[in-house]
């Protein structure tokens, strides 16, 4: 235990702390500019130009799923080694590392980010020549120029990515610190380079053991090197130490930076790259700083600028009318990119149609990335459609399991629920109200003094009873559990870490230490296998006392926020396993920490029971182990507006299962805010309200009555979309892609969808805007498909696709629309929670298209256990065609007795009254009792009665 008065300042301090965070917006200068960071300066220094490495084409070595060679610098002399490899399902992978590494450099170990080794797949050597090489992969082309070296990748003949057409590759190798300067500033280095230059990687080992005579010449290209980096290394002060602010990044091992550019010929439009608060069509860094992803805690982060944010996903995507590819950059490091387009940038472009023989003015996105260390590991994903990229990158990083259903339904948060009776007393109210909702959540007040997996005993002296009475109506409740732990060697959690030294090191090789809500704290290091088996083990009934299997878990402050580091966080040569700089692993330390927490909820339940993890940091992969929200966001328009993007990128790099703070975090938004808010949160994938410990309190039935009402009916809404939601959230699992999509995942052709990102669809039938600015009363809709047409959910009301149309939308309504064509289940008996939805019956809405048929599906299973990855699951087909409809089996390998009914099938676009309505299942016919109301087109039928899983026809005779 810290002595009393330490322990008074450390409570001072983070006081201190609360109050610069909830009092001012986002301290830019807290964070790095490209400039501050030495290697972002030095990449983006470059300009475009004839690259300076070309392929020894001696090295050349073509198998059947790679080809392997070596490239050369031609100005330093440094070599490195290539690897290009075809995978399953046209992606290829390119990786370039140094011939012989003075030291290795950081590769993430399978199983971290990729869920595999990634599947080979042949490539056909279609022509060799002493410029090129040309290989084939399914129906692409990948041609290899060798001087300069570039790559080219086409689909169907046309090109859509091409490797350092830029020239802007750049490989940092590992290298002796050298030239020190004595005290006058003249150099040592003449005296002792010769020796030291012999362990240096870049020259020719190989040449040498052959016991070949050095040529005349290769000499002075030798000295090249030694000399270049002797000259750099006094010019740029960076490359061995960096400061910024008071901290000083003591870099051991020099520069190592890595980067290359990336070229979508033929696309205007690229995407991706989360977490960034900006549009979804990323736009050009001409003007500002390149896009940065660096795991970092910015509250109150600024809007639409390329600032790193609390998550990672290198992935971006390119696509036009007829090709849509993907690049996954799988390095863990800081990385930066820059984005230039010949639309955008006409002057600032560097054509590189010539090389194509193309039209110059096709459109043409150039990019260029690089991270400060690591090697570069780049998959090129050949689409060529979205859905065909979705599954490629599926394939390598997972996708979402299917969620526990309470988790994709109505969660309420703040900081804080004071103890156990504002928690009873919510609960109470929200029933009073008839507002049903699954999850209360408990922030870091909950805890003893900030130590995770405790409770404050005298606020929380039940927490049994408190969860076992909000679990009696289906409900669960969460805690938040962050990384850091408070050094007190009376706190066990700390305590056992420490004694097994499991916490990550500074760079002198002793314990960690900065600051955190519990003040001076440690952190669990959970790049190494072993800790993360150990968090595991910290969430089995036996060691969180007074937990139960119906409390699930928050991760936050995993990027990992630390209060007194350098940008709040880790310094970048703190140490992790295997002796690892935090720089080499910084973006995938908070996925790691929501993985062993996921994994942790598994091993309690045995295996049995889907955990639920929300996590703010995150990396590629992440999809796989719960739910991801947008952090610290503000209680203000633009902050609702923008969620509509920022939730659009991660979804579209697989990150499904996310949200933003409903209502805002900072500050107290109105009613009408807090009102479209919610609506908006109805009909986004992760669905939370929470908010800043000093804000004003906001449950929902708050609100003045009549805004509680239209917010009761945003969440009533959720629930009775809970079956699509589930169906939808099992189709991404199966096939990856989004659960919230853009327009153009659907209607790859339509031009007019590529920017939009202020309305979206949920799975393939639902389209929504929602209402983003203050006092609106409606809003243009683009209803997409021009032989499409479009129901409003709430009046049924027709509109046909093609064009952008007002529709009305006072306080009362979400501009919501049902595709015509589908089939969307839906559970009209709202109860309390989720749970208690589980057996109810279901009502089919059906939207004919201008055809009159309609299709869609519908998912089931026990809703909560791992049983269906098991074949315990339902999946059944339905199709309305020729006036009959069918529910048939869309999944022989999935068996499943669910007591769910088809309780009613209103189909929408019935040109006129049937004479009658039959069902048929098996060879027994009866008729069936119907509605029908000309002017909505609207055909009710009732009580088909029928299970789920029992197969029928339905005929409108
Ligand atoms: O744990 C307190 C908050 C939490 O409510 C919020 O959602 C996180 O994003 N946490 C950040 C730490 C304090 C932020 C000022």
């Amino acid at each position: 235990m810290e002595t009393p008065s330490l322990w008074v300042m450390q409570q001072i301090l983070v006081t201190l702390i609360l109050l610069i965070q909830s009092s001012v917006a986002v301290n830019r200068d807290n964070f790095k500019t490209c400039q501050q960071s030495g290697f972002c300066k030095r990449h983006r220094a470059m300009t475009p130009g004839q690259s300076a490495y070309e392929v020894l084409t001696e090295t050349v070595n073509v198998q059947s799923t790679s080809v392997n060679l070596q490239l050369l610098n031609t100005v330093t002399n440094v070599k490195l080694t290539l690897e290009l490899s075809g995978l399953e399902r046209s992606t290829a992978r390119i990786k370039i590392n140094e011939v012989e590494p003075i030291k290795q450099r950081y590769e993430i170990p399978i199983g971290d980010v990729l869920v595999e080794e990634p599947k080979r797949q042949g490539l056909k050597k279609l022509e060799q020549t002493s410029q090129s090489l040309t290989l084939g992969i399914e129906k692409n082309k990948i041609v290899i120029s060798f001087k300069p070296f570039r790559i080219d990748f086409y689909t169907e003949d046309e090109p859509v990515v091409s490797i350092n057409a830029q020239g802007l590759l750049k490989f940092e190798h590992y290298r002796h610190k050298q030239g020190w300067l004595n005290k006058a500033g003249s150099s040592i280095f003449s005296w002792f380079s010769a020796p030291f230059r012999e362990a240096q990687p870049e020259e020719n080992v190989e040449e040498a053991k052959e016991g070949e005579e050095p040529k005349e010449g290769d000499e002075n290209a030798e000295e090249k090197p030694a000399e270049e980096e002797q000259k750099k290394d006094e010019e740029e002060p960076d490359l061995w130490e960096e400061t910024f602010k008071s901290f000083t990044d003591s870099k051991p091992h020099g520069p190592s930076s890595v980067g290359l550019d990336v070229s979508f010929p033929g696309f205007e439009n690229v995407y991706g790259i989360p977490e960034h608060a900006d549009d979804f069509s990323l736009k050009t860094t001409k003007d500002t700083d390149p896009y940065r992803l660096f795991n970092l805690d910015v509250f109150e982060y600024e809007l639409y600028n390329p600032m790193a944010l609390y998550g990672a996903v290198p992935v971006m995507m390119a696509h036009n009318e007829k090709n849509t590819v993907g690049i996954f950059w799988h390095n863990a490091a800081e990385t930066w990119i820059d984005i230039k387009s010949n639309v955008a940038d006409k002057n600032f472009f560097s054509k590189v149609a010539d090389f194509f023989k193309q039209d110059s003015d096709i459109p043409q996105t150039d990019t260029h990335w690089f991270s400060e260390s690591g090697v570069i590991d780049l998959f090129v994903m050949l689409g060529p459609k979205p859905k065909d990229v979705f599954k490629q990158y599926a394939v390598l990083t997972g996708t979402t399991p299917v969620p526990p259903l309470f988790s994709i339904a109505y969660h309420q948060c703040r900081w804080n629920y004071n103890d156990q009776d504002d928690v009873r007393n919510v609960d109470a109210n929200m029933d009073k109200f008839d507002i049903p909702f699954d999850v209360i959540w408990l922030d870091i007040e909950h805890t003893d003094g900030k130590r995770y997996f405790t409770w404050d005993g005298n606020k929380f002296s039940h927490s049994v009873d408190m969860i076992n009475n909000v679990a009696s109506k289906g409900r669960k409740m969460v805690t938040i559990v962050d990384p850091h732990l408070k050094k007190d060697d009376n706190y066990k959690v700390y305590a056992d870490a420490k004694s097994k030294d499991l916490l990550v090191k500074n760079k002198d090789g002793n314990e960690y230490d900065g600051w955190c809500w519990p003040g001076s704290s440690a952190w669990p290091d959970f790049t190494d296998p072993e800790v993360r088996k150990w968090w595991e083990s910290k969430f089995l009934l036996s060691e969180y006392e007074g937990s139960t299997n119906d409390l699930h878990t928050w991760n936050d402050m995993n990027e990992p926020s630390v209060f007194n580091g350098p940008e709040i966080s880790f310094h970048r040569d703190a140490k992790h396993h295997h002796g690892w700089e935090n720089r080499d692993v910084h973006n995938i330390y908070g996925h790691l920490v929501q993985q062993a927490t996921a994994d942790g909820l598994i091993l309690r339940s045995d295996h049995k029971e889907r955990p639920f993890v929300l996590t703010r940091s995150f990396f590629a992969g992440s999809q796989r182990n719960g739910a991801v929200w947008t952090g610290d966001n503000i209680g203000e328009w633009s902050h609702l507006k923008v969620s509509n993007p920022m939730l659009l990128s991660l979804n579209l790099v697989g990150i499904t299962f996310a949200g933003a703070d409903v209502g805002g975090f900072f500050k107290n938004p109105d009613p009408e805010l807090l009102t479209r808010w919610w609506q908006a949160g109805a009909f986004q994938p992760f669905f939370r309200s929470h908010a800043h410990i000093d804000t004003k309190r906001r449950e929902p039935y708050l609100l003045p009555d009549n805004n509680m009402k239209i917010v009761r009916n945003a969440i009533r809404a959720r629930y009775t979309f809970l079956p699509y939601w589930y169906t939808v959230f099992y189709n991404t699992y199966k096939n990856g892609g989004p659960v919230m999509q853009p327009l153009w995942a659907e209607y790859p052709e339509d031009k007019l969808t590529f920017k939009m990102d202020d309305q979206f669809l949920i799975g393939p039938s639902l389209l929504v805007k929602p209402i983003t600015e203050q006092g609106g009363t409606g809003t243009n809709v683009y209803f997409p498909g021009a032989n499409d047409v479009w129901y409003d959910i709430l009046t049924a009301e027709k509109y046909l696709g093609g064009k952008s149309i007002y529709v009305n939308a006072p306080l009362e309504k979400i501009p919501v629309f049902q595709r015509g064509g589908s089939v969307i289940p839906r559970k009209m008996r709202v109860r309390r929670s989720s749970g208690l939805m589980h057996d109810d019956p279901i009502t089919l809405f059906i939207c004919l298209d201008r055809q009159g048929k309609a299709s869609g599906d519908m998912y089931a299973d026990d809703y909560h256990t791992f049983q269906y990855q098991k074949g315990k699951y339902l999946h059944r087909q339905f199709t309305f065609s020729n006036n009959k409809l069918t529910n048939s089996n869309a999944d022989k390998n999935g068996v499943f007795e669910t007591k769910e009914w088809i309780e009613r099938i209103l189909i929408l676009g019935v040109l006129k009254k049937p004479n009658g309505v039959a069902i048929k299942i098996g060879n027994q016919q009866q008729q069936l009792a119907f509605g029908y109301d000309p002017n909505t087109s609207l055909l009710a039928i009732k009580k088909p009665g029928t299970k789920l899983q029992e197969d029928f026809v339905i005929t409108l005779l």
